[in-house]
This record gives structure tokens, C-alpha cells and sequence, in this order.
């Protein structure tokens, strides 16, 4: 039952008085021109267009808050089990215009803001993008909440409210420069629930002592304490009065803005340094993508997120009065990587010291409510934690992490007594100096199931990292759920006219529910006018990301030319080095060719983006080689439009909605075995591109849904990269020819001083090239080759992409939730209701 505050009688008043929604152009205006003049002070006579973004923003949030009132209202009184996903990034971008999409009135809006006087295009690009993510991990994150609210299920996210963002780069002398991405002055989005708080204890110490029955209590005593206050973000579905919340935490001084006593004690600087103090935990991301790096602000970041969280959770399971063996059947709890891995001591915690539940029942309850996802298999992403920097930040966190470990190794030790080296190899701590906790294992141990996000990647961490708990646990608690992306953003959105081209032929919108219903597209394959219109498309798209390229680097490109695109987080193991020694070896080639050789070859533009995290030399040396090289090329004469090579700066969601898709060829070529996924992959053909990869994360699966006719496929393959690396070390190791020639041309000095880029030559040269740069050099040239020629077979080539478009429909987020849902959140969708107050 509902604990409604408005008793019955007085209930009339609020349903008849329930604000309603704009249904028309002019009542779009009437609310944006009243929010304009009210709620910001502003006139006709000053609004400028960030001041009509304003009005806009907050005439569709006023429509989003409607619908997700009813939604929780809703939610409440059915009661039915929520799956919570716990991430500590949501790589968000823009809300506006997701918003108004989602809501189906973009066009009211666009005809209302026209009769105010202003352009809908101008006026989206004046929010700010909420970046509160690296990259794949963080914006997997954010497709999966839209693709939860669209199919209704009872879903929140849970993550930190950030002041700061990922950085903004920007590139100074062909370096890259952070600077900090300061994003909330004006965000209409969020909600601040002061009322909402919960109280996050730090340090301390453990009393351990006999209660009045005689039984052994511990209670976590003394430390520093900072509050946590929620911000909630409205998500709404895609065709559906579902509007899901993202509830994010935001950090402060306990008890206040400051301690009073010490305020009037004369102590003034401390008390606003504790302030200070408080507020630093949730200040800023972490720019690190794939890379941990142990520092004591993330793990507090990490315990405050994941406390406050389950303190709420709890709290809501709680209200219902059920029993505590109800708790699995009313919650799930997904792990996005083992960033949240503390939830799970933490609920244990709550369980025993604070509701008195006995170890094996809190265990059984915990480990029925988790569900863990790994991202990665990279050893440098692997979390691990300090044993004294944790014994410091939660000690009773440790000691129960260590009961966790001795259960589960006595559990080992019973079902294995022969191998008994094996405890060392999968108990939580690893036994070096200092300890360390291995967060991998207690999210694994922790959980009912352990999912990688493609194919691959999920058989390699049962042959790999897991390998030892597959014999152990069996293979049942490992699954794979292979990632997709949401089609509303990243098809409607970010490519309105390719997705009304396809919406007139299969009858209108419903695929952009039902992305399989894209494979009729096939049917238009050889249909002249529609290859027409599909290639007038693209090239539009081109000519648009031309403008842009324009406006923020001052070149010119022509997008007649084959638009070659790789944007992602700079890594070794993605391989841009791999792509920039590609062009280099273009350009010698281009040199070297006669007139005639040259008129056949198609005009290329090789463009780049991505972030740097910023203590990574080696990513950045790779960003300065790559400006280094457009500096040369782009300014040989003799070259002109045959090459260009473009850094754009600053990538971002907002930007990969004008990238995705403007390509005609995007390369996705981690090393086999390195890129668990990927899903700009997925963006980029499914906007009409076709793509180079090697054999690795989500690539294999596109091959086998659009087939290999429609792909370019190169390099070594993942169970060969072990045995390529073990002869890198032993010497039987030969540089490729080409690439050898292109370190040459690095040497003499053409693209500037050859000092500055000799540790990227010689990490493969001298250091074994462990990401096999070389191995897969000539594979990766040829490829290109073999895509110059089929360019010129514009025919064929449209084919291809319209085919791949056609089946690229296994890839939408909406698929991976369903299947999280049925196989490891066991949640249903609930309808939402069609009554005013919700219930
Ligand atoms: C992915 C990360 C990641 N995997 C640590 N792992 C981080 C690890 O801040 N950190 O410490 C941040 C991010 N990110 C990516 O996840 C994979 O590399 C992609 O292949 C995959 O598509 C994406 C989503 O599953
Ligand atoms: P809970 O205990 O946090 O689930 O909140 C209980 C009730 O508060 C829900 O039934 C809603 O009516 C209301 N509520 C909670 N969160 C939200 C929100 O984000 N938007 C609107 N109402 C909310």
C-alpha cells in the first residue's frame, strides 16, 4: 500500500488541478515564453539563445516531471522487483533534444521556436553535453537507461554527481591541453532532493563486542563523516509515459555548511577546508579509460557512491515491511565493472551489524542480488586496492571481506583438496607487498552472475582472468550479453534524414522500437531512387561534418573524398598509432606516383579524435604525432586533396552524433583479444559506413550479422597474439618492411624533431611491440588498398551499406536489456498507467 500524504477528501484538488502537457505549438510557447520571462527574468527585448534554450528546456521538463512523477507513483504502488544500475560514469551528452524526440514533439517545438524567432538547430547546440564519463563504459551506461525506460522496466541508475566532467581538450601546437569541464551552471535537468540525504562514515575504528544474548556484534565507531545529497535526473523512454530516474550523489560537509563550533571558535579556515574536504569526493571524474591507478580519492569516491546508494535501496525495500529472504526477490543490483564492488560488503555489512542477520542468511542474500559485468581484460584496468589503504579508509570493510575470502577459500580447499595451489591463485588477496584486494574476484565471488559485453570477450575471461573460478563455480555463472546502442540517439538523432528515409519505406517509426524490423530494408537494395536519396544522405552528412571541421581547424576538406574516421579514447592497444603509420605510408606512396597513378587513386580524408588521459605519455606523443603529420601533408601542394589528415579536438557525445554519421570507412583495429567490445562500431554502420577491424570484441559479431562481404576485415587473430608476442621476446622478431620505411621518414625528421616520437618507435623497434603493430602492418596496408578499389565501385559499394544497415538490427540496447532482464535481473516491464495521479 501507498503511504499517500493527501488524505482522500482533499485528493479532488490535486487530480483536478494536475498541470497537463503541451499538446500544441502555441501552448509550447505560452510555457517556454513563460519560463523565459518568469523563472529566468528575461524579455523579448534580452532573450538571447541561450536564454531560449532556457525556456524550452524547462517547458519539456515540465512535461518530463508529469510523466515521472506517475511513473514512481506507479512504481511504488505496484511494487514490483527494480533492477538498480550502479556506474560510476553515465557519459550523457545533450538531453534537449533526446527529450523531445523521446516525447514525440520535436516538430511542435521546432514550428513554436520559430515563431519566437529562433532556429532549432542554434538552440540545441547551446546545452552543455553532461559528460560525466570516459568513454564506452560510461556511454553504454547511458544508452542502457534509455533503452530500460523505453521498455518500461522498473530501472534507476545510481552514480556520482560530478562538478567536473571528463576534460576538455584542446590542441596547442599539435599537444593536447586539459582544461577543466566546469558543467552545471545552468542545468535544468537535475533535481537537487535536499530532503534526500544519507550520512557516509570514513575511517575509524571496529568495536567488536558481546551483545546481552552473548552473541559477537561489530560496530564500525569514530572517523569523519560526509553527507551525501541526491540530485535526480528524469529519463525518458522512447514512445512511453515511462520516465525512469538517475538518481546521482552529490558530497558535503556533514551537519551543515561548515562546523560551527570551530566557525565560532575563530578557526574559520579550517572549518571551510573540512567543508572543502567534504565536497572534493565528488568534484571530479577520473579521466582514466581502461587505466586504474590506486589513488585513496577513488576508493572514498567509490565507498560514498556505492553506501549512499544502498542505503537507499534499502530504505525503499524497507517502507514495504517484507522479510529480508524477500530482499532478492524485490532487488537486483548490476555491478558496471568492479568500480562498485564495495556495494557488496557494504550490504553484508548492513545486514549483519546494523539488522542482526545472521552470516550465512546476509550472504545468501547478497550474493542472489548482485550481478557483476566485466569490460575488460586489460591488466592494467584490473582494480586492485592497497590492504593498509583500506584497513585506513573502511576497516570493517576489510574484516568482512576477509570473511568473504576465508569462506569462500574453505569452500575451495573442501571441493579441490588436490589442487591446493590454486588458493593462492583465486583468493581475494593477493599476497604481495603491500596486499592487495582484488576487486575482480570479490565482485565475481559476490555475485549470481558474471557477464562479459561481446562474444569473445566473454570466452577469453573464462580462459584467462576467470579461468579458475569457471572450474570452480561451473560454467553456468558465466554469460555473455554483447553490448548494443540505443537507435533513438544514435540513428534518429544524430541522422534525422537517413531515419525518415528508412521510416518511408517500412512504414513509418516502429523500427526504431524493434530494430530487427530494419532487415526489410533489403528488399529496397536495388530500388534507384532510394539508393539515390541514400547517397545524397551521406554525402550531406559529409558536407556537415565538413562545415565543422571548417569552423574549429580552419581546413577545407572535400567530401567527395573517402572520409576515413577513428575516434575513440586514444590507447596503445586501440592502435590510432597503427592507423597514423598507415597514412604516413600513404603519403610515401602518393609522393612516389606518377600523374596517371595518382588520377585513380581516391582523395582521402583520415580523420581523428579522442582524449588522452593525462598522464599517459605515450597516447599523448600519439596525438602530437598525428597534428605533426597533418601539419606536413596537409600543407604539401603536390599532395592537395588526395590526403588530408584532420585531428578533431575535444571529442564528445555531441560531436560523435555529427561523426557517426559522415563516414564512409571507421576503423576499429585493437590489437585480437584487446577491445572487450566497442560500440562506435555498431554507431558507425549502422549510420551507413562500412568498416576496417581486426578480429576482436564486437567486430566478429557485425561480420556474422551483416557477413563478410560487407566488412573489412585484417591482422592476426586473438589465440595467435600470445604465441606472436613469446617470439618478439626470443628474437625470431623482423620489422615489416613498409613500417620500417615510415620509421625512416620519422627519423630524418619530416614530421618534425624524430626525438620527440622515439619512444613510440622504439616500444616497437626495441620493447617487443606488445601490441603487435608491426605483425599486422602489411595486413593492415593491403586492406586499405583493397578499400580504395571497392570506393571506386560506388555501386557495389552503396550495396554493401545498405545491406549492413539492413542487419544491423541484433545491435540495439534494447536486445541487451531484454536479455539482462530475462537472464539476470529476472524483472518485467510494468505499463504505465494511464490514470493522472499514477496510481
Ligand atoms: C571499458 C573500461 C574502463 N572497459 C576502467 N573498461 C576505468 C575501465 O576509470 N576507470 O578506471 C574506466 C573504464 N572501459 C570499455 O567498455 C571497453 O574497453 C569497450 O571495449 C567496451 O565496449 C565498453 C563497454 O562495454
Ligand atoms: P522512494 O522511496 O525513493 O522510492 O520514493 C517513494 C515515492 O517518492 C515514489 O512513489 C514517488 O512518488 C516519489 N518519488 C521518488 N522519487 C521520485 C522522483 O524521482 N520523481 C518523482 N517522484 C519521486
Amino acid at each position: 500500500a501507498v503511504e499517500a500524504s493527501i488524505p482522500e477528501p482533499q485528493r479532488a484538488a490535486w487530480k483536478n488541478f494536475a498541470p497537463k502537457p503541451f499538446t500544441s505549438s502555441e501552448e509550447f510557447e505560452k510555457d517556454a515564453i513563460r519560463h523565459i520571462e518568469t523563472t529566468l527574468a528575461r524579455s523579448m527585448y534580452n532573450c538571447d539563445e541561450g536564454a531560449a534554450y532556457a525556456g524550452t528546456a524547462l517547458a519539456f521538463r515540465d512535461r518530463l516531471v508529469i510523466d515521472w512523477n506517475k511513473t514512481q507513483q506507479n512504481q511504488t504502488f505496484k511494487d514490483p522487483k527494480r533492477l538498480y544500475y550502479l556506474s560510476l560514469e553515465f557519459l550523457m551528452g545533450r538531453a534537449l533534444d533526446n527529450a523531445m524526440l523521446n516525447v514525440g514533439q520535436k516538430d511542435t517545438a521546432t514550428k513554436g521556436l520559430s515563431d519566437m524567432g529562433f532556429r532549432m538547430e542554434d538552440i540545441i547546440q547551446q546545452e552543455h553535453d553532461a559528460a560525466l564519463g570516459n568513454g564506452g563504459l560510461g556511454r553504454l551506461a547511458a544508452c542502457f537507461l534509455d533503452s530500460m525506460a523505453s521498455l518500461n522496466y522498473p530501472a534507476w541508475g545510481y552514480g556520482l554527481r560530478y562538478r567536473y566532467g571528463i576534460f576538455k581538450q584542446e590542441i596547442i601546437d599539435g599537444y593536447q591541453v586539459e582544461v577543466p569541464d566546469y558543467w552545471l551552471d545552468f542545468n535544468p535537468w537535475e533535481f537537487p532532493r535536499h530532503d534526500i540525504t544519507v550520512d557516509i562514515h570514513f575511517y575509524g575504528h571496529v568495536n567488536r563486542y558481546q551483545d546481552d544474548t552473548g552473541k559477537t556484534v561489530c560496530q564500525w565507531e569514530g572517523g569523519e563523516i560526509v553527507t551525501a545529497c541526491a540530485f535526480d535526473v528524469p529519463i525518458p523512454g522512447y514512445d512511453t509515459s515511462t520516465t525512469n530516474n538517475l538518481r546521482l550523489w552529490g558530497s558535503k560537509a556533514a551537519s551543515g555548511e561548515f562546523d560551527f563550533q570551530k566557525f565560532n571558535s575563530g578557526e574559520y579556515e579550517s572549518s571551510v577546508a573540512d567543508q572543502q574536504r567534504a565536497e572534493t569526493i565528488s568534484a571530479v571524474l577520473y579521466p582514466n579509460d581502461n587505466l586504474e591507478r590506486g589513488k585513496e580519492l577513488r576508493l572514498k569516491q567509490q565507498y560514498f557512491w556505492c553506501a549512499a546508494s544502498l542505503f537507499d535501496i534499502v530504505r525503499r525495500f524497507k517502507k514495504t515491511k517484507r522479510s529480508w529472504s524477500d530482499f532478492p526477490n524485490q532487488v537486483a543490483i548490476q555491478l558496471n565493472d568492479t568500480h562498485p564492488t564495495l556495494a557488496i560488503p557494504e550490504l553484508l555489512r548492513i545486514l549483519i551489524d546494523l539488522e542482526g542477520l545472521e552470516w550465512d542468511e546476509a550472504w545468501s542474500i547478497v550474493h542472489k542480488t548482485f550481478g557483476y559485468t566485466n569490460h575488460t581484460v586489460l591488466p592494467e584496468a584490473l582494480e586492485k586496492w592497497s590492504v593498509p589503504l583500506m584497513q585506513h579508509l573502511l576497516p570493517r570493510h576489510l574484516q568482512i571481506i576477509y570473511d568473504i575470502n576465508f569462506q569462500f577459500l574453505q569452500y575451495v580447499e573442501r571441493n579441490f583438496p588436490k589442487e591446493r595451489e590454486m588458493l593462492g591463485r583465486v583468493s581475494i588477496i593477493e599476497e604481495s607487498q603491500p596486499k592487495m584486494v582484488r576487486m575482480a574476484y570479490l565482485a565475481l565471488i559476490g555475485s549470481h552472475k558474471v557477464n562479459g559485453v561481446a562474444e569473445l570477450h566473454s570466452d577469453l575471461i573464462k580462459t584467462t582472468i576467470f579461468k579458475d573460478f569457471v572450474k570452480i563455480y561451473g560454467p553456468d555463472k558465466f554469460a555473455n550479453v554483447t553490448n548494443g546502442i540505443t537507435p533513438r540517439r544514435w540513428l534518429h538523432q544524430a541522422n534525422p534524414r537517413l531515419s525518415e528515409l528508412i521510416a518511408s519505406k517500412l512504414g513509418g517509426y516502429d523500427y526504431l522500437k524493434d530494430l530487427t524490423l530494419l532487415h526489410k530494408l533489403e528488399s529496397f537494395v536495388d530500388d534507384k531512387a532510394f539508393r539515390k536519396e541514400w547517397a545524397e544522405i551521406k554525402y550531406a552528412n559529409k558536407v556537415r561534418l565538413a562545415k565543422h571541421i571548417k569552423e574549429t581547424t580552419g581546413h577545407s576538406v572535400n567530401p567527395s573524398a573517402l572520409f576515413d574516421i577513428q575516434v575513440k579514447r586514444i590507447h596503445e592497444y586501440k592502435r590510432q598509432q597503427l592507423n597514423i603509420f598507415g597514412v604516413i605510408h600513404r603519403y610515401l606512396a602518393i609522393k612516389s606516383m606518377d600523374a596517371e597513378a595518382r588520377k585513380q587513386l581516391a582523395p582521402r580524408v583520415s580523420i581523428f579524435g579522442g582524449k588522452a588521459a593525462p598522464g599517459y605519455w605515450m597516447a599523448k606523443t600519439v596525438i602530437h604525432l598525428i597534428n605533426k603529420v597533418g601539419d606536413v601533408i596537409n600543407n604539401d601542394k603536390d599532395v592537395g586533396d588526395l590526403l588530408k589528415v584532420i585531428f578533431i579536438e575535444d571529442y564528445n557525445v555531441s560531436k560523435a552524433e555529427i561523426i557517426c554519421p559522415a563516414s564512409d570507412i571507421s576503423e576499429h583495429i585493437s590489437t585480437a583479444g584487446t577491445e572487450a567490445s566497442g560500440t562506435s562500431n555498431m554507431k558507425f554502420v549502422l549510420n551507413g559506413g562500412l568498416i576496417i577491424g581486426t578480429c576482436d570484441g564486437a567486430n566478429i559479431e557485425i561480420t556474422r550479422e551483416i557477413g563478410e562481404n560487407n566488412i573489412f576485415l585484417f591482422g592476426n587473430l586473438s589465440e595467435d597474439v600470445e604465441d606472436l608476442r613469446h617470439g618478439h621476446v626470443y628474437g625470431t622478431y623482423q620489422l615489416d618492411e613498409g613500417l620500417a620505411s615510415v620509421f625512416d621518414e620519422i627519423q630524418k625528421g619530416t614530421f618534425g624533431d624524430a626525438n620527440a616520437f622515439s619512444a613510440l618507435v622504439n616500444g616497437i623497434v626495441e620493447h617487443g611491440d606488445y601490441y603487435l603493430v608491426s605483425d599486422d602492418f602489411n595486413s593492415y596496408c593491403k586492406t586499405q588498398d583493397l578499400i580504395d578499389e571497392s570506393y571506386k565501385n560506388q555501386d557495389e559499394w552503396i550495396t554493401k551499406c545498405i545491406t549492413s544497415v539492413a542487419r544491423m538490427g541484433f545491435f540495439s540496447s534494447d536486445r541487451c536489456i531484454d536479455e539482462y532482464a530475462e537472464m539476470i535481473w529476472n524483472i518485467e516491464p510494468i505499463q504505465p498507467s494511464k490514470t493522472t495521479d499514477g496510481l
